[in-house]
């Protein structure tokens, strides 16, 4: 598929509440859209990667310019590129897979669009909705902890994912259980803020029932988690280590994760996602799809990829208005605890233009 140019825009969307997590605060995401223009269609991504590189060591002002000076060229070098083939031709560039994952679904969207499949339908999805879990953002206090997964419950969100961090954990976790009973889906996410030395305290952990503990130790230390998995009952999921179907496969071999959050940014793409969800699914692993926050054109695509079959936990695919009070697509709604797999060609969604006009802070046009 020939590519004429792809458009970087940068746009800010306010959060309807901060988020808090142990590794910082976020009250605006900052999101980098790529729109790959070609004589038949246009296609947007949707670039993760936030404001800072506290997350992971990707930044958007970074990856608007790996994009500009090194992938992008490459890109149009190429020629007429396959969606298939997009990851290939970027690989001699070194990490940067939020940009890559962004550049992929927009080529991919765009050729979706020219033959007007869906991505659920091009990913092998097997439902028309899933079930949308919320995660919950560190509070000052447990009360107001407990108030904000109250609403969540009310409005229908059927698993809660707990941000936790060293001295936000088994007193928060303990509240939530018994406030809320036995049968609640709850799960913990400490991005990577603990050692194996706190194992005792995570042990803790493992009175309430938990799902799992998402990403407890460091990115890069999968012997720990396993050792962590032989001094605590609750399944470890990895989230932040898992950067490719390779970590996976380690991950499984070394004992050092039980489920995966598969998030295609973190992971260079929605196809490496799902290769990770494929091996998962023969190994007999549950894998769920994480978020970063996205707007409506990320939160498609990675809908769409969580209607696989793999996917047997509730995602972090929450509704746009628990991010956001106007998003930048068509928002996506709960009902009855799900959220709908468009089924459009491509993302199914596209950006309102006036929304996206008036929220947009900057445009650049990278022509080929
Ligand atoms: O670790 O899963 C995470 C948000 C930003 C960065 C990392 C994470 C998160 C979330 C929110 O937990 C998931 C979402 O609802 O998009
Ligand atoms: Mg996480």
């Amino acid at each position: 598929m020939k590519i004429t140019g792809f458009e970087l825009r940068r746009v800010a969307m306010p959060l309807v509440a901060p988020f808090r997590t142990s590794f910082g605060v976020e009250t605006a995401r900052d999101v980098l859209l790529v729109r790959a223009a070609t004589p038949d269609a246009d296609g947007w991504g949707e670039c993760v990667a936030m404001r800072e590189p506290l997350y992971s060591p990707e930044y958007a002002d970074g990856a608007a310019d790996v994009i500009t000076r090194f992938l992008a060229p490459r890109l149009f070098a190429a020629g007429s590129v396959a969606p298939d083939r997009v990851a290939s031709v970027l690989e001699p560039v070194r990490g940067h897979r939020m940009a890559k994952a962004a550049l992929e679904a927009a080529v991919l969207d765009a050729w979706l669009r020219a033959r007007g499949e869906s991505f659920g339908a091009h990913l092998g999805a097997v439902r028309d909705r899933v079930p949308a879990g919320v995660s919950v953002g560190i509070m000052d206090t447990i009360p107001k902890l407990l108030d904000a997964v109250a609403g969540y419950l009310d409005q229908g969100y059927p698993r809660i994912k707990l941000k936790i961090e060293p001295g936000w954990d088994v007193e928060p976790v303990r509240a939530v259980r018994s406030r809320f009973g036995d049968d609640l889906l709850l799960q913990v996410d400490a991005n990577a803020a603990y050692t194996l030395a706190d194992a005792q305290v995570l042990a803790r952990l493992d009175d309430f029932g938990l799902l799992l503990i998402e990403q407890p130790l460091a990115e890069d230390d999968l012997r720990q988690h396993a050792a962590l998995a032989q001094l605590i009952r609750t399944p470890i999921c990895l989230d932040e280590s898992i950067e490719s179907a390779k970590d996976a496969a380690d991950a499984l071999m070394l004992g050092a994760a039980r489920v995966i959050n598969i998030k295609p940014g973190r992971v260079g793409g929605y196809l490496e996602a799902k290769r990770i969800h494929d091996l998962a699914r023969a190994h007999g692993v549950a894998v769920w799809c994480g978020g970063m926050l996205e707007s409506g054109i990320g939160r498609a695509a990675n809908v769409a990829l969580a209607a696989l079959p793999g996917f047997t936990l509730p995602g972090d695919t929450s509704a746009s208005d628990r991010y956001f009070a106007q998003d930048l697509t068509e928002p996506f709604v709960l009902e009855e605890g799900h959220v709908r797999v468009p089924a459009g060609p491509g993302l199914g969604v596209t950006p309102i233009p006036e929304v996206l006009d008036d929220l947009t802070t900057s445009t650049t046009w990278l022509p080929a």
